[in-house]
């Protein structure tokens, strides 16, 4: 079996990076971390070729290639993600879908054959047996979240690594708190579900063994989830790591603004080589925060910055 995973392209919105790249000579900030996850859990026998949209062009012959075409995208993805649903439907190609677009607006989506929803830990699985069963459905779907423990490896060695500014790795899913303008606590859930050392540890080895050095984003929700793990665990093994590798990766974030609180963490973090933390700040005013349902993070920080 041919499976061909395209993520669509963006459009020109500030978090595109488009102009702010062409500095550094790349194409994208980030590889499609979600396809990368997904890759490793379809069958090894099935040959995977992927095609991020943002760092090159979908060619005809790749979607000739295919048997089947997986797409993942963000809602801001959806323009781009219509024209290649509709360009592999000329063709007579099954889709599969997934990812927070199509999590959150299956209903939009006449065109595909397969909306594998929620986290593919869970639902690829299902839809794979089905499949090998000769019986698949068209939509599967999960009020449940993945215990993230076992989700493999992400297949690093799909992407063009050269065209990328920064590497995905992701420690953590799931938010604590519950702002009414963000997604994740609908797609992730409230709790913090962290990976183990060991998972990370085999991560980085796969990052490292691609040739990758230079900038690493922990995609995390919110890294700091549970700090009992990362001060006693994860962050002493990642500052070993770091130093027998020769401190190959600079890596960056995000975390809730009461990383402040917490010195001995920052100094954890700094060794292991974080090198940026990207805090969303979502108002000045405390007053307002009950209006995007948040509650807050630590008031005496909150004031402080
Ligand atoms: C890294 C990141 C970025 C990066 C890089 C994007 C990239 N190439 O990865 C950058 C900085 C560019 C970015 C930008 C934006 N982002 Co962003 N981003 C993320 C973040 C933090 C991590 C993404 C990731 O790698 N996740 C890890 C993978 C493993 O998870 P996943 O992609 O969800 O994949 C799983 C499932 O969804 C599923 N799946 C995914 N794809 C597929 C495909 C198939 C076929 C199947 C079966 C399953 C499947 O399986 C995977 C394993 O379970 C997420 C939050 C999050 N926790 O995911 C937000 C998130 C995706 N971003 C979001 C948003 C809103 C944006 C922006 C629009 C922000 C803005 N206001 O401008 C911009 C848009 C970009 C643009 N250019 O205009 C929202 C999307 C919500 C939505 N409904 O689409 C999220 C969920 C955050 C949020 N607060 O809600 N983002
Ligand atoms: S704290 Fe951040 S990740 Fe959590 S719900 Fe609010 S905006 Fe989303």
């Amino acid at each position: 079996m041919r499976i061909l995973m395209v993520y669509p392209e963006y459009p020109d919105t500030f978090w595109s990076f488009k102009y702010a790249l062409k500095f550094v000579s790349k194409k994208a900030s980030n590889p499609p971390l979600g396809l990368l996850t997904i890759a490793p859990l379809l069958p090894a026998n099935w040959e995977k070729k992927l095609v991020d949209m943002n760092v090159e062009k979908l060619k005809t012959k790749d979607i000739l290639w295919a048997d089947f075409v997986f797409i993942g995208a963000m809602s801001i993805q959806l323009n781009s993600a219509l024209d290649i649903i509709k360009r592999c439907k000329t063709f007579g190609k099954k889709i599969v879908a997934g990812g927070p677009l199509f999590t959150e607006d299956f209903e939009k989506f006449d065109m595909v054959d397969h909306l594998v929803l929620n986290e593919a830990e869970i639902t690829l699985p299902l839809f794979l047996s089905d499949l090998e069963a000769g019986n698949p459905q068209r939509i599967y779907h999960t009020t449940d979240f993945a215990d993230i423990t076992k989700s493999p490896v992400p297949d690093y060695s799909l992407i063009k690594k050269s065209k990328y500014s920064s590497i995905s790795i992701q420690y953590s899913r799931g938010c604590p708190f519950n702002c009414d303008f963000c997604d994740i606590t609908a797609l992730l859930g409230h709790k913090s579900r962290i990976k183990s050392t060991a998972q990370i540890i085999r991560e980085l080895e796969n990052i490292y063994a691609l040739g990758w050095r230079g900038d690493l984003f922990f995609v995390d929700d919110n890294f700091i989830g549970n700090k009992p793990v990362l001060k006693n665990d994860l962050l002493p093994t990642m500052i070993s790591w770091m130093r027998e590798h020769g401190n190959p990766f600079v890596i960056s974030t995000e975390a809730s603004i009461n990383i402040a609180d917490d010195p001995d963490l920052m100094k954890l973090m700094t060794n292991a080589g974080f090198s940026t933390v990207f805090i969303g700040i979502e108002t000045p005013h405390e007053n307002s925060l009950p209006n995007a349902t948040k509650r807050k993070t630590k008031t005496e920080i909150f004031w402080k910055v």
